[in-house]
């Protein structure tokens, strides 16, 4: 009889934890639901002024400085992330990955530490339910009171012992992944994080800098782009080859952030932080700036375009930019001499104080760099 009457009571219970459940998923989806409607008319409120003087340079830049290039178009979207409209799933996981450390890290995410979370999760709420149920005042019941039981002891030492050995193995190795050194021969590409807007150094290639603003949200959708992601000019890299990619911070702090190349990485005034980056297929890959920066944070989204070699050798070139020899002492006189490109062009190097002049600036230095992209060379 008290067996049936405690299995009434578990599954009193249940219902109960359910519909409980069914309540917090139902006002989640209404507050999924309602930035959806208010989103829009921000961002169009607070990109109101770059689209004005952003769309005239844009056009102007996509005219005369492209050359023989020409750019992925959004097929090619590989790294963006999913809304919970969309696909409610997929929403609350990792972005598809595109490198081998996000693979290797999804991989651990996916086997490793979710198994182990839900599973002690359900074990230790059952305990408690067991619990709860059995020995709740009405029923009377008296719980043991044992105490110091070596074997019980033993067993709760190991256990978790081993479990935090299984998952420091793949971490420690994912960390160590991360903070592998770049080879000599990479490509470098230099970050610099501006108030507010991103700007793309090639100081292999001659010095030239890609100044990148987002794209205003309805000329993005009418792109086929997505808003608040999509920018006039991508971070153009090779695909397959390691990557030297550096960051720096202009004014404040940033933080270059790639969701799906598994890569975030500060980019702080006054150093400069590197990390290796190999892209496995050509696409495009959509990131935001993730440390808190100021008033229009949200608004400096980065997109890196990845294509094979010969072609962007090819967007190299349209932008001014070259392959010589003399690409050594380039980069080392981008580093230590930031303050020489400031002839017009945002400075290169990104001294502090460089691009210290408020939101209005973006557009001027794009037409700067767009036009005579060899401009900043040093
Ligand atoms: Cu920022």
């Amino acid at each position: 009889m008290p067996i049936a009457a405690t299995i009434r009571d578990i599954r009193h219970l249940v219902l109960g934890l359910l519909a409980l459940a069914g309540l917090m998923l139902a006002s989640q989806s209404a507050f999924a639901a309602a930035p959806d409607v208010a989103a829009p008319e921000t961002a169009a409120e607070a990109s109101g002024e770059a689209a004005a003087d952003g769309e005239a340079a844009t056009d102007k830049a996509a005219a005369d400085a492209e050359g023989s290039y020409e750019h992925l178009g959004p097929e090619w979207i590989k790294g963006q992330p999913t809304s919970f409209e969309d696909d409610p799933w997929k929403s609350t996981q990792f972005q598809d990955q595109y490198t081998d450390n996000g693979n290797y890290a999804k991989w651990m995410n996916t086997y490793i530490l979710t198994p182990v979370i839900v599973v002690i999760s359900a074990f230790v709420f059952f305990l408690l339910l067991v619990v709860v149920v059995r020995y709740r005042r009405r029923e009377g019941r008296e719980p043991s009171r044992t105490t110091h039981n070596t074997l019980v002891e033993v067993v709760w030492t190991i256990v978790p012992v081993l479990i935090l050995i299984a998952i420091a193995v793949p971490s420690i190795t994912l960390l160590a992944r991360q903070y592998e050194t770049p080879p000599a021969d990479a490509i470098t590409i230099k970050a610099t994080g501006y108030q507010w807007y991103w700007g793309y150094t090639y100081p292999d290639q001659g010095g030239f800098e890609v100044i990148s603003n987002m794209l205003p949200e309805e000329e993005a959708l009418s792109r086929g782009l997505p808003g608040q992601l999509a920018v006039d000019n991508r971070m153009v890299v090779p695909v397959g080859v390691p990557l030297r990619i550096q960051t720096f911070g202009a004014d404040v702090i940033h933080s270059f952030a790639v969701p799906s190349l598994w890569f975030k990485l500060d980019a702080i005034p006054g150093r400069l932080n590197e990390r290796l980056l190999t892209i496995d297929e050509p696409g495009i890959y959509y990131g935001q700036c993730s440390e808190l920066c100021g008033a229009r944070h949200a608004y400096m989204p980065i997109a890196i375009e990845a294509v094979p070699m010969d072609r962007w050798r090819q967007w190299v070139l349209s932008k001014g930019g070259s392959f010589g020899e003399d690409a050594e002492t380039s980069e080392a006189m981008d580093i230590q001499a930031p303050a020489s490109a400031a002839d017009g062009a945002p400075a290169a190097g990104g001294a502090p104080t460089a691009a210290d002049d408020g939101g209005t600036a973006p557009s001027a230095p794009l037409d700067a760099s767009e036009a005579d992209g060899a401009q900043s060379t040093n």
